[in-house]
């Protein structure tokens, strides 16, 4: 058993190779371990139409798979998609055992790549460093079984979780460290998220700028405008990224038509009570459209409604030795609140690191389910 979660370890590893890049499908790494107790193939996935781990761990392997243990992250998949089914390839390579970390939930009910493998004979050993394989994925588990994406929502505040002085002045409140931290939030994530006020206020690019993920794909810009305030000579429509504005029937044809010229996407989602996006419905919108990881940059409007429906699954605050004070100085969630005190969402901190002079707090909402 130790020798299954060292090797894990090193699939882990292996699954990390194709980080950003892999979307919409799972990270997965494999190795074999041959009869003679060497790795005879390391593999991992690169993204869609690319091998499989296990395939291309095989490959490597050649002849010194018979008889060998394959290690891998995820339950092989028992299907065709864009390449040919991961058990068909370890039955016909005539492998002995295959630990599996995190079952693939996409493979549909009752573990249908197990099973198969298991029918041939194979000695299968599941869940060995589960809960970290399962980690690696949780976007894409999401999005499989809800057809909506994971959630996470960041803010960049004082201690005293204010985003701007009542003047309207934010630049900066955090430092240059933690801004480039949010770059790698940004090259995690299939989309970035912000309101039309932010647009108007900040005119951000939204873009992954950082050289160490040049090779990600970037991530769609989604803005929130329920009623066509946004220009369409805003940066975000600088055709840079792809581009998608959720709108409501509010907006005109003309700034519709606007928008559009620019080659952005524009979806027209259901109002709420209040007539502006639903969140719900901009949740299935994007997800119909394969974005499992979402990020949501603000500002404290569209963050009150994400909160205030219960909707985030992550919290990444970044905060800045410095204390603004004052009424009037915007906090990092508006919305309606949640009431009364005990009723507020329920989090539990997951991670606090220091980044520069600031402090990145990383906290998940606890589901029962
Ligand atoms: C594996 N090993 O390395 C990956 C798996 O369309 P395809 O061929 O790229 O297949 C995508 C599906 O295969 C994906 O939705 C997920 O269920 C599984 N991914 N499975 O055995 C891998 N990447
Ligand atoms: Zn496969």
């Amino acid at each position: 058993m130790e020798r299954h979660e060292a090797d894990m370890r090193r699939a882990l590893e292996l699954a990390e190779r194709g980080w950003g890049r892999v979307s919409p499908n799972p990270l997965v790494g494999a190795l074999v371990r041959s009869l003679d107790g060497d790795v005879v193939g390391e593999g991992w996935h690169e993204g869609p139409g690319t091998p499989h781990a296990e395939a291309m761990a095989l490959a490597v392997a050649g002849t010194e798979a018979r008889g060998a243990t394959v290690v891998c992250t995820l339950e092989p998949c028992n299907r065709f998609g864009r390449t040919p089914p991961c058990t068909t390839a370890l039955i016909e390579a005539g492998v002995a055992r295959v630990i599996v970390g995190a079952t693939d939930p996409g493979l549909g009910e009752g573990t249908p790549g197990i099973a198969e493998l298991r029918g041939a004979g194979i000695d299968v050993v599941t869940d060995v460093l589960g809960a970290g394989c399962r980690a690696l994925n949780e976007a894409f588990e999401r999005h499989v079984l809800t057809g909506r994406p994971f959630v996470v929502l960041k803010s960049a505040s004082s201690l005293d979780g204010k985003t701007a002085a009542a003047d309207g002045t934010s630049r900066w409140i955090t430092s240059d460290e933690a801004r480039a931290d949010v770059q790698r939030l940004r090259a995690w994530s299939d989309a970035v998220v912000v309101g039309s006020g932010t647009v108007v206020a900040d005119d951000p690019s939204l873009t992954v700028r950082d050289h160490r993920y040049a090779d990600t794909r970037p991530p769609r810009r989604v803005i929130v405008d329920s009623t066509g305030r946004v220009s369409a000579t805003a940066r975000v429509f600088d055709g840079s990224a792809p581009t998608l504005v959720a709108t409501t029937d509010r907006t005109s044809h003309g700034r519709v038509s606007a928008w559009e010229e620019t080659g952005a996407e524009v979806v027209i989602i259901d109002r709420d009570e209040a007539g502006r996006v639903s969140i719900p419905g901009l949740l299935d919108a994007l997800g119909k459209r394969d974005v499992q990881g979402l990020l949501v940059e603000g500002g404290a409007h569209l963050a009150g409604s994400f909160v205030d429906g219960d909707l985030v699954d992550r919290f990444v605050f970044y905060l800045a030795p410095k204390v603004i004070g004052g009424e009037r100085a915007p906090g990092m969630v508006a919305g309606a609140g949640w009431m009364p005190v005990d009723a507020g969402l329920g989090l539990v901190f997951e991670r606090i690191e220091r980044i520069g002079p600031d402090l990145k707090v990383v906290a998940r909402v606890h589901r029962h389910r």
